[in-house]
């Protein structure tokens, strides 16, 4: 059942779920907008996993899957929307809350049961059974957890989405919520047969030539602070124009920017057709983003937040370098 002897974290309604998941025979899951690789590989590996134990499933990720991650086995099955209404059960996984799963919500919600099975726990929980686990890296990791709970065989189609969502939600076992929980689940998952490899270079190495383009754009024009404290770097229409890139081809230039030594603010302003600047802010613990971001009418989390801000560029700036200052000083 658990070759390689990784105890399932115990979850309050794992036994619920396991009852929920008996029960039904059609089952339907879903995933958030702008799937990424823990949503599809949660949603993929609980899928196929299901599909093993004699389970009909419909697998929805409303905005489809992205190119990067066509890769992922079964990834084919996966629909858009369904009109189907006679779900015993619904599953949303990696979202932290229904606005979140885009078309899929009309058919989750015609669904007698929910389950929620998320590691965002800020959102606001829903349905009937929830596997929530702020401590989990990756809702892959919970999957995991109910698979084998579940008795489901883990084969390496399963072991490979759920180590991509591993890989993808710890940035590679870099970000502060990698747990040796993490390694163990990633360590049976290769042991059954994922490899790491084309996971990482299908979600790490897998950029544009335009994306590739407007970071040297962002990296070329990029200043630092006379203490060497904030990064800040922006990319006009002009430079979209003559790279290519489209909005979401700057996804990543912030933690470029970040990864300057000494830095603990970076600043990053792309230029929309309006004419407005909209700005993605970073920082390190344990200065706070976000109370700079909520000046200029934005949000987000303490070290990852946004605001947009009227031009001219030199004035977006100044205003944003004046706030962060301020900000230091408290
Ligand atoms: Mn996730």
């Amino acid at each position: 059942m658990n070759p390689f002897l990784v105890a399932p974290t115990p979850r309050e309604q794992t036994p619920a779920a396991i009852a929920a998941i008996a029960e039904a025979r059609r089952i339907v899951l879903a995933c958030h907008v702008n799937p990424d690789g823990d949503a599809l590989g949660s949603l993929l590996g609980l899928g196929l996993g299901l599909i093993a134990i004699g389970k009909e499933v419909v697998l929805l990720s409303s905005d489809g899957v992205p190119a990067n991650l066509a890769f992922l086995p079964g990834s084919e099955t996966v629909q858009t929307d369904s009109d189907r209404r006679d779900f015993d059960l619904a599953i949303v996984v990696d979202s932290g809350d229904l606005t979140r799963i885009g078309n899929a919500r009309p058919v989750v919600e015609s669904a007698p049961v929910i389950m929620d099975v998320d590691h965002h726990v800020t959102g606001e929980p829903f349905g009937q059974i929830q596997l929530l686990d702020g401590n989990a890296a990756a809702t892959a990791e919970i999957v995991f957890d109910l698979l084998v709970s579940l008795g489901t065989e883990i084969t390496v189609p399963i072991a490979e989405n759920l180590l991509c969502g591993i890989l993808t939600d710890t940035g590679s076992f870099r970000f502060r919520n990698t747990t040796p929980q993490t390694f163990q689940i990633a360590s049976a998952l290769t042991a059954i047969g994922a490899s790491p490899n084309p996971i990482a270079e299908a979600v790490f190495e897998n950029r544009s030539f335009a994306s590739q383009k407007i970071l040297g754009r962002a990296l070329e024009r990029m200043q630092i602070s006379e203490d060497g404290r904030v990064v800040w770097s922006s990319v006009t229409q002009a430079d979209f124009a003559e790279t290519g890139a489209a909005d979401n081809d700057t996804d990543g230039v912030s933690t470029q920017l970040q990864s300057v030594r000494g830095t603990q603010v970076a600043l990053f302003l792309r230029e929309t057709k309006s004419g407005l600047f909209r700005v993605s802010l970073r920082s390190k613990e344990p200065f706070d983003v976000s109370a700079v971001a909520a000046q200029f009418g934005g949000g987000g989390h303490k070290l990852a937040s946004g605001c947009s801000l009227p031009g001219p560029l030199a004035d977006a700036e100044a205003k944003l370098l004046t706030a962060v200052n301020e900000q230091h000083k408290l």
